[in-house]
């Protein structure tokens, strides 16, 4: 039976350093994102059949996933899909290109300028409440900044998430402690724009 693996990071451990350290990408790839893969596993046990489908397209059709197994679906399957989509929205600093093209000018069709895009997105992820995330979406072809709480999932909303960021706890407190707002700061520096505009050209 097929079963979801926890793909390996697309660079080193120690790669986003000075931002995010080796440590932190350690125990959240290796023991947050294979917990979230091997719950997600579990639940569908019982309802094999879903392993036919991917795991986005389990969580974009939550309302078909059988109620014994929907709420253990949603948050380890949103896990499982959240961070592997994190992984790849960052690269080393350096690495991840600028917003340019069209996604650039989505941005600022969207909120104005890159430096009004960045304010909001960080107002959002600084006002997620508990855990969660801040995501800027394609919604009916528009970019759009939301927010979901634990591992709720744009996915299930129908909605193309083209980057995110994960502002739970385990995210940032070993290096940032409560200092949220610094570790979204960092956070911009090790965006992959590249991908995030791979994400948005694939949405049309
Ligand atoms: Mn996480």
């Amino acid at each position: 039976m097929k079963k979801f693996v926890t793909p390996p990071l697309p660079y080193a451990y120690n790669a986003l350093e000075p931002y995010i350290d080796e440590e932190t990408m350690k125990i959240h790839h290796d023991k947050h994102h294979l917990a979230y893969t091997t719950n997600f596993n579990k639940a569908l046990e019982s309802h094999p059949e879903l392993f036919e489908k991917s795991a986005e397209d389990i969580l974009r059709d939550l309302a078909s996933v059988p109620d014994d197994i929907k709420m253990a679906v949603k948050n380890h399957g949103g896990g499982h899909v959240h961070h592997s989509f994190f992984w790849e929205i960052m690269a080393p600093a350096g690495q991840g290109g600028q917003a340019e093209g069209e996604l650039l000018q989505a941005i600022n069709d969207a909120f104005g300028s890159l430096a009004k895009f960045k304010e909001e997105f960080t107002a959002a992820a600084m006002g997620v409440f508990g855990s969660g995330w801040a995501w800027l979406s394609v919604v009916d072809g528009k970019l759009v900044i939301e927010k979901t709480s634990n591992q709720d999932s744009p996915w299930s909303l129908g909605h193309q998430a083209i980057l995110g960021i994960d502002v739970w706890e385990h995210s940032y407190y070993l290096k940032y402690q409560n200092r949220r707002a610094e570790f979204v700061e960092n956070f911009f520096n090790v965006i992959n724009w590249l991908k995030v505009a791979q994400n948005y050209q694939a949405t049309k």
